[in-house]
């Protein structure tokens, strides 16, 4: 098969730039390791910043989006004594919309036959080609056959664990790597929220996030050390634990009900230091992971998707020959910014095993400033919707 793009992996951002190129003429095909139903089986974001919403909107993909995505205002952070309300929308005129990624894969997932874009689920042994040259290729096997795509460029979309990074000699950039001494413990469950906006708490005992997925689907974390175990987590123990992190308010609201996903997700925050070589592109968790306290790591995933379809069209379409090499530039900016706020957010709310008195009252301290400055809530509340593309 020859294409101008190969994209490899069919997540958020995979699909996404599969329909952002399709949508402009430039054709592309997308490889998925996975079944379709095993991508949409995986339970991840919730919030969407106006980079990502704009996105399903630029592609006509918007429509359920709109119907059931619940438009938040504001969130909140909780100290232990009071619930300190981030204004977003008065401080900053934007919203963020509550709505899983699990949808928005979904809705891009459906549209793709109609529109023609090409995804090939179940792709086994992915391997990129001579990513230095100007035709690369992939190779990959299907229903036991081996199979080769001839490609312009490659696009890894493949998240953290994929081949596109590691086709990139090490040599051609720095790590940036930070492993928090935590996890986060997630339950979804078919009760309403606790609460109609996000509460991020820091308790003693720990982190504590109360969100949601709909007015009747809700969805938890507690902070748990890395040796944990989910089937030590009882749903019992996750709502007690939950009860008491979030205070009692919160806890007053708190509906219980049965799980129908429980995982522990682990925290880094990691940026590779290019986001492109040769003809190869990467876009996503692929390149960069944040601790989801900042909810930034699906909407980086559409903001490279963004920077990367601008550049690959005006490349096929314009014969502008210098977009791609101005693409990773433009990504990193975007993602430094939302790694920096999702490292000071996660290093805000949550209790490090190293921290003393001393890093505890700068704690206190710093929550106590934002409960009570417009300038240091504006600046939680412009990075939190999104900066700008
Ligand atoms: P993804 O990882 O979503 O998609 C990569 C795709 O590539 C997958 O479908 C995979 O199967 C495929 N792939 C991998 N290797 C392949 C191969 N060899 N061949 C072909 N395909 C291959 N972000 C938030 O904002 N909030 C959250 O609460 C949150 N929770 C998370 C929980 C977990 C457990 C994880 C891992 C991430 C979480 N994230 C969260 C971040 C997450 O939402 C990512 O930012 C988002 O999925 C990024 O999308 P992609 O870059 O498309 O990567
Ligand atoms: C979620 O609803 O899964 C969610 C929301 C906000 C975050 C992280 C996760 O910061």
């Amino acid at each position: 098969m020859k294409t101008q793009v190969a994209i490899i992996g069919a997540g958020p951002a995979g699909l996404l730039l599969g329909h952002m190129l399709r949508a402009e003429g430039v054709d592309c095909v997308v490889l998925e390791r996975q079944t379709g139903d095993y991508v949409l089986g995986r339970i991840r974001a919730g919030v969407l910043e106006n980079i990502t919403v704009n996105l399903m909107e630029r592609l006509g993909l918007d429509a359920r989006l709109k119907a059931e995505g619940l438009v938040e205002e504001g969130f909140n952070l909780a100290d232990g004594e009071r619930l300190i309300r981030i204004d977003v929308a008065n401080l900053t005129g934007k919203t963020v919309v509550v709505y899983g990624q699990t949808e928005i894969t979904k809705d891009l997932m459906d549209a793709a036959a109609p529109r023609g874009l090409e995804v090939i689920y179940e792709a086994g042994d992915v391997a990129l080609h001579d990513i230095e040259s100007d035709a690369p290729y992939v190779t990959y096997t299907k229903d036991g056959a081996a199979q080769r795509i001839d490609a312009r460029f490659i696009v890894g979309c493949d998240g953290f664990h994929g081949p596109s990074r590691k086709a990139i000699p090490a040599s051609a950039a720095v790590e940036y790597e930070r492993v928090y001494p935590f996890g986060w413990l997630g339950i979804l469950a078919d009760v309403p929220p606790c609460n109609h906006e996000l509460i991020y708490a820091n308790h003693e005992r720990g982190f504590a996030l109360a969100s949601m997925r709909s007015h009747t689907r809700s969805r938890y974390y507690v902070d748990v050390p890395l040796t944990e175990k989910v089937e030590d987590w009882s749903d019992d123990r996750i709502w007690d634990e939950l009860a008491i992190r979030l205070g009692p308010d919160a806890a007053a609201n708190i509906t219980r009900g049965p799980s129908i996903e429980k995982s522990i997700a682990p925290l880094r925050s990691y940026v590779f230091g290019t986001m492109r070589h040769g003809s190869l592109l990467l876009c996503g968790d692929a390149a960069h992971i944040v601790p989801p306290t900042g909810a930034k790591g699906l909407n980086l995933a559409a903001s490279d998707v963004h920077y990367a379809a601008e550049a690959l069209v005006a490349h096929f379409k314009r014969a502008d020959q210098d977009a791609i090499g101005l693409y990773s530039g433009k990504a990193l900016a975007r993602v430094w910014k939302g790694e920096r706020f999702s490292w000071s957010l996660t290093k805000l709310m949550h209790r490090f095993p190293e921290d003393g008195p001393f890093e505890r009252a700068m704690q206190v301290a710093e929550l106590d400033y934002i409960a009570s400055s417009t300038a240091a809530q504006t600046v939680i509340a412009e990075n939190y919707v999104g900066l700008p593309v």
